[in-house]
């Protein structure tokens, strides 16, 4: 099967937004919301392990000691969670973010090659459109033929949901598409949807367990067995068809 789309996560992959970025806006919002609530770095990467912002407020809280099912929880979470991405939006718009080596290049050789671009990530779409019209511009939003968010699909990773609904919206099987992620629940999602998958770890994902993608890159200007050199389009169709 011939490699005909690349489908990027967002959070870690496009951009190393977690750290400084999602993290710091929910610890403004629960500072705002009056909770004694306060993310430092060690704890946030753990509960990155919960995809889906109001899906970790939850988790926490009920490590904080908070009763009732998700549904109230959520109900009491969510007005918190749209202050945080109110503060995360601001955060990007102003600059705040930057792509991760590489990234830029990849979405032009293969917009130059003639492949689809696609998103599938557990963020909001406010917060996909924010970075990427922060860092490619507002009209990138129309290179992505499919943007799969929390918006469409309220599943989250591992669950493989998002992925499966990209590949439906490109009217592609899994064996056409590759997968760029960061974490072992992106790489969970997109290897379950049947999708080869690329590892680009940050700080914050470094020691999850990465078995089963087909390549583990520092990111895509560092080569993982040529030093020296860039990850290009080859290597990527290479990898679309390698067996991990
Ligand atoms: C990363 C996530 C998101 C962000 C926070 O998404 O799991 O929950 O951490 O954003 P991905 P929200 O790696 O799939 O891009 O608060 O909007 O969920």
């Amino acid at each position: 099967m011939t490699l005909e789309a690349l489908v990027f996560d967002v959070d870690g992959t496009l951009a190393d937004t977690e750290r400084d970025g999602h993290r710091v806006a929910f610890n403004t919002a629960f500072s705002e919301a009056g909770l004694d609530w306060h993310w430092d770095e060690p704890l946030y990467s753990r509960l990155l392990s919960v995809a889906g912002g109001v899906e970790r407020m939850t988790h926490y809280a009920r490590l904080r000691g908070w009763d009732g099912t998700d549904d109230e929880l959520h109900a009491r979470l969510k007005p918190i969670h749209r202050a945080k991405t109110a503060h995360y939006v601001r955060h990007v718009a102003s600059g705040g973010v930057v792509l991760r080596p590489g990234i830029a290049r990849m979405l032009a050789e293969a917009r130059a090659a003639g492949l689809r671009l696609a998103i599938a990530t557990t963020t909001t779409r406010e917060n996909v459109l924010a970075l990427l019209a922060a860092t490619l511009g507002s009209s990138s939003i129309g290179w992505f033929a499919a943007i799969g968010t929390a918006a469409e699909v309220p599943l989250k990773k591992p669950d493989p949901a998002v992925y499966r609904w990209v590949l439906a919206e490109l009217h592609l099987p899994a064996s056409a598409a590759i997968a760029f992620e960061d974490t072992r629940n992106g790489l969970l999602a997109a290897t379950s949807a049947g999708l080869r998958c690329i590892v680009t770890p940050t700080e914050c994902s470094s020691a999850e367990d990465f078995t089963g993608a087909v390549a583990k890159l520092v990111d895509l200007d560092h080569h993982p067995t040529r030093p020296g050199e860039i990850v290009t389009l080859e290597d990527v169709r290479d990898w679309a068809v390698s067996s991990n």
